[in-house]
């Protein structure tokens, strides 16, 4: 109780602002490098098969970790098994002439990442990033093999590898010749509906993007390092710092929580260092075996790293559906029982860091410390999309009204409580990803097109405002053959809604 106590007093002189995250001086930030960057990173065009953006997989009402459940089988290739991962559905694979292949994991689905993707806003401090920290501080340009950025390059080391990875956003063998060809000849955005302020105005006069590069960069060349500049200098600002936590107006629950993470027997603040939450070191808490995934290990070859991976800052983890590098855990509450190896939770302690031995953290001091972490680190801003972490709705989200990668009866739910009737919008609080065609208001129209994107296991259930006086045959049948009938009766209904309106 006294250890408490001390440490109620002493947290405000924690709460210091934020450093701004460091700045490498071979790649200053402009206005125009990062509006450059916020298109690129959202603009799903870049992917081989136009199919998956930066942001597909980097959602910021997630904290820009991704809210999808793919699944990987794990170093075992066996789905079911305790080593799955949940990871982040990318591209179907294909080969380099862009034929679809028949994985042998993930067959002609779309492929799944071995790890969970962290979210980008907690990478802009740290020195080495990505999970083992493999995306080096130096920044080395994958077209020329010149070092590029000296050090501080991390953002850029990163940006550059999803783009030819064969499991996120390309095809097998993609080279930097397909990715700038494709760069050079997309229309900006073409794909999304629903563009921030800034996107819309960069993009009023119709430039291209090698118009958009000349006005980052001075000249047109579209050029690997130069994506990766204008990606980091983005990602360079989106800095989360407008928590409670910052702002001095946590709730007590809060601040007991506070004071229970900062407390020696939870050791949280060890590695969880204040303000970052995190002091970017790599260390061992034995979530599984180091065989499954050495982490750390892989990329200094020593042993002592084995199941070691980069402490991710806890900024925004309320926002997170699932967590750990593998993603099984998926509350916070699990969290905590991981740390405290109860209700279920193990923890594996080869090479485990000594931090881990002899936490204790009694049941009240639990719930205020997981309050802490869900609403007392964050920034309303992340979770409300707000500059500058709004975005566009992406192709690939149309109709995902919840964000989980499926569109079925959760959707259809918030589909009902959205449908605005024809033109009678305007469209806001979340259902713009409902208002499949982009025109500001959601109708029939719209129904017939989400339950084209339907991935459900039962079809769509029809939707009484958009199928009226249509006798809807029930009980068995194809599903299929129902769906098309009910889009058949839905454009129907929305061609005579349009010829009563005199459109
Ligand atoms: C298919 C999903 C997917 C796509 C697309 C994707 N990422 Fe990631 N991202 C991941 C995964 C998974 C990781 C973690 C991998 C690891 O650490 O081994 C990751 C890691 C990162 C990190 C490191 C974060 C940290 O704290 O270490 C950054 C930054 C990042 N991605 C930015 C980007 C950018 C920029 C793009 C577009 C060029 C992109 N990502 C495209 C899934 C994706
Ligand atoms: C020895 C260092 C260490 C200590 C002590 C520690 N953590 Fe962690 N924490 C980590 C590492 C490393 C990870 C990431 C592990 C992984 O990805 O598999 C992590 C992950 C987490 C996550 C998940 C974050 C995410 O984005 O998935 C939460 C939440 C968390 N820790 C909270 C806590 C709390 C609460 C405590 C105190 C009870 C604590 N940690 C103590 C190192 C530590
Ligand atoms: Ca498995
Ligand atoms: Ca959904
Ligand atoms: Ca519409």
């Amino acid at each position: 109780m006294f250890r408490l106590a001390l440490t109620l007093c002493l947290w405000p002189a924690l709460a210091f602002a934020l450093a701004p995250p460091p700045v490498p001086p071979e790649n200053p930030a402009t206005e125009q490098k990062r509006i450059l960057g916020k298109l690129l990173f959202w603009d799903e065009q870049l992917a081989s098969d136009s199919t998956v953006a930066c942001g597909t997989c980097h959602q910021f009402k997630r904290a820009g970790s991704d809210g999808r459940t793919g699944i990987h089988p794990g170093l075992d290739e066996i789905y079911g098994t305790a080593d799955d991962v949940v990871g982040s559905l990318g591209v179907v694979r294909r080969d380099a002439g862009g034929h679809p292949v028949n994985d042998p994991l993930f067959g002609f689905a779309r492929q799944v990442t071995m790890r969970n993707a962290p979210q980008v806003l907690g990478a802009l401090w740290a020195p080495e990033i990505f999970v083992d920290g493999r995306a080096r501080s130096a920044f080395v340009d994958p077209q020329t093999g010149e070092v590029s950025i000296a050090a501080g390059g991390a953002l850029e080391s990163q940006a550059v590898v999803p783009l030819l990875a064969a499991r996120e956003m390309a095809t097998d063998n993609r080279t930097w010749a397909d990715v700038i060809a494709r760069v050079e000849t997309a229309m900006p955005m073409a794909l999304a509906t629903y563009l921030p302020t800034d996107m819309k105005a960069a993009l009023a006069g119709n430039p291209s993007y090698p118009d958009l590069f000349a006005q980052a960069f001075g000249s047109p060349a579209v050029t690997a390092a130069r994506i990766g500049y204008a990606l980091a200098t983005y990602e360079r600002t989106l800095v989360a710092d407008q928590t409670p936590f910052d702002l001095g107006t946590m709730t007590p629950q809060q601040q007991q929580g506070l004071a229970v993470f900062m407390a020696n027997r939870s050791a949280c603040n060890g590695c969880h260092v204040a303000p970052l939450f995190t002091d970017n070191s790599f260390r061992n808490i034995g979530v599984r075996p180091i065989a499954e995934d050495g982490g750390r290990q892989a990329v200094t070859g020593l042993a002592a790293d084995g199941g070691r991976f980069k402490v991710p800052t806890l900024r925004n983890v309320g926002l997170k559906t699932f967590f750990m590098h593998n993603g099984r855990l998926g509350t916070l509450e699990e969290v905590v029982d991981f740390y405290l190896g109860i209700n279920g939770q193990v923890q594996f302690p080869d090479n485990q860091d000594p931090l881990m031995f002899g936490m204790a953290i009694g049941v009240a001091q639990r719930a205020d410390l997981i309050e802490f972490m869900r609403h007392g680190l964050t920034d309303p801003r992340v979770a409300g999309a707000a500059f500058p972490f709004d975005q566009p709705i992406l192709r690939s989200e149309r109709g995902d009204a919840n964000g989980d990668g499926n569109v079925d009866a959760a959707d259809r739910s918030l589909f009902i409580g959205c449908h605005t009737g024809a033109n009678l919008g305007p469209v806001a609080n979340g259902c713009e990803r409902l208002d499949m065609d982009g025109d500001a208001d959601i109708d029939c129209g719209d129904w017939t097109a989400f339950t084209g994107v339907w991935t459900g296991a039962a079809p769509p259930q029809a939707f009484p405002a958009c199928t009226v006086s249509h006798g809807i045959p029930a009980g068995p049948g194809s599903p299929w053959l129902l769906l098309a009938f009910l889009g058949m009766m839905t454009v129907a209904g929305t061609l005579t809604l349009r010829a009563r309106r005199g459109g």
